[in-house]
Formats: structure tokens, sequence, C-alpha cells
């Protein structure tokens, strides 16, 4: 049994609906959800020309491998209609494999840790709620002090 934690984030539609439904999902794929953190409104990054997004952060139990976590993760986002037309762009659902234990795992089709999660403050936020003092697998920095480096962006509890 790994202790995963996972990230989500939607822009289109209904953002919390959204969210709800990936999080109502993640049982029957073999996730089982411990704590989930508060819902943040966040600024997009890196395409800003967007609506704001809702992000939050989940910490789970799986006995899901990585790439079949990741097969069933897309499953969920394409289950709910993810539309992205363009990249980095608006999109339905979004979940992102953070950590994995402290594996780190480097292929073309999946980079854990999650490749940005150390600059993200929609991540860090929500990550620092549920786990402050976990230590980033490759850096051996704590959420918290990433958090704190992190670069300037608006994210704001709901
Ligand atoms: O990788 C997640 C998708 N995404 C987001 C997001 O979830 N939240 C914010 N605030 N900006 C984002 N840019 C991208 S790409």
């Amino acid at each position: 049994m790994k202790t995963i934690y996972l990230g989500l984030g939607s822009n289109i539609g209904d953002r919390q609906a959204n969210l709800e439904a990936a999080l109502a999902g993640l049982p029957a794929i073999g996730v089982r959800v411990t704590r989930a953190s508060p819902v943040y409104e966040t600024e997009p990054v890196d395409f800003t020309d967007q609506r704001w997004f809702l992000n939050l952060v989940v910490e789970a139990e799986t006995e899901l491998f990585p790439l079949q976590l990741l097969a069933r993760l897309q499953r969920i986002e394409r289950d709910l209609g993810r539309v992205r037309t363009v990249a980095k762009g608006p999109r339905t659902l979004d979940i992102d494999i953070l950590l994995y234990g402290q594996a780190v795992i480097q292929r073309p089709d999946l980079e854990i840790p999650h490749l940005r999660m150390a600059e993200r403050r929609f991540v860090l936020a929500p990550l620092a709620d549920l786990a402050p003092d976990l230590r980033h697998p490759v850096t051996r920095k704590t959420v918290r002090e990433l958090l704190e480096a992190a670069p300037p962006a608006v994210v704001r509890r709901r």
C-alpha cells in the first residue's frame, strides 16, 4: 500500500462539481482518499489568459502501480469530458500525481514527483495544509519550505 498525493484542478464549467465528481470516482479505480485539502481559487499559471482554477490536493492510499494509477486517473479525466484545446490551457478536470510514496520515476509519460510541483503555489498551498513537513523525495526540502520559496501567484481558500 502506498500513500500518494494527487493534485486536482478545474477551470471549465461547474468547477466545484467537476472536482466533486472526480473525488467520487476515485474509490472505484482503487484509490482510497484519506484526507482532502480545502479548495482554493487560484490564478492560472503558464497560460494566463484563461479563467481562474479551483484546485485541491488529496492524500490517498493505493495498491496500484504508478502507470496503472496514471491510466485510471486519465480515464476519470476522460469520463468527465475533459476538453483541452490549448496546451496548458483550460480544462474540465486535471488530476496530477504529485507524489507516490518517496518514489522517483522519470519516464517520458510519467514524472514523479510531478515536474513542476515545487514551484506551483496552487499545488503547494493545499499540500501544505495536509503535510507541511513532508519532504520532496529529490530536493529533501519540506513542503513548507517549498511554499515559502515559490514564485508569487494568487491562491485563496474558498
Ligand atoms: O497542471 C494543472 C493545470 N494547470 C493549472 C491549475 O490547475 N491551476 C492553476 N492555477 N494554473 C494552472 N495552470 C495549469 S497548466
